[in-house]
């Protein structure tokens, strides 16, 4: 004859932590966002003013050359793959007569330094504007967004500014907004 069953024993102890899984793919991180400040001169505007000149076949803005002026701040970007998306607007508020078109255009090179002279053509991104309206208000604005693989070791990111096409001096302003796709090795 079975006899009655007897108690459940006491509960045992927790085993030890299992191994921890593989590192997950680095996700898409903001890392830099910059837009040019407000210019009390011109009605709080996001612009810079003095922005040059340039023959409308020209290469420029060049490092040691035309130079242009700079819209943003350079920045550093450790190795990794990135999103840069920048915005550009361009403003002929003193209204210069240049005979024909003025084309706004901002280049973007990978540079060793801060200073503009470290950089070496060819560019890694570059926006134009078409023709910057002769009313002394409106402006002409251009966005674009590049991959950019920064090498071991690191790089600044130098941006500079011409009209080409024009004269004298300009306005323009620019954001820019950078996104980190993976890390580099
Ligand atoms: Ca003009
Ligand atoms: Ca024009």
């Amino acid at each position: 004859v079975q006899g009655v069953q007897g108690q459940r024993g006491d509960q045992g102890e927790q085993g030890l932590d299992g191994e921890r899984g593989g590192q997950g793919a680095p996700g898409e991180s903001l890392v830099y966002h910059a837009i040019t400040p407000p210019d009390p001169a011109h009605l709080n505007l996001d612009v810079v003013d003095g922005v040059p000149s340039a023959a409308t076949t020209s290469a420029d803005p060049l490092p040691g050359s035309n130079e242009g002026v700079a819209l943003v701040d350079p920045f550093h970007l450790d190795a990794g793959t990135y999103l840069v998306s920048s915005t550009v607007g361009f403003f002929d508020l003193d209204n210069n007569d240049s005979g024909g078109p003025e084309y706004g255009v901002m280049k973007i090179w990978l540079c060793t330094s801060s200073e503009v002279t470290s950089c070496q053509e060819p560019s890694v991104g570059s926006l134009w504007t078409a023709d910057i309206p002769d009313d002394a208000t409106n402006g002409a604005q251009q966005s674009g967004t590049i991959l950019l693989d920064v090498p071991t070791g690191g790089d600044w990111v130098v941006s500079r500014a011409v009209v080409r096409g024009g004269t004298g001096t300009y306005q323009a302003g620019a954001n820019v907004i950078v996104t980190r796709l993976a890390d580099g090795s």
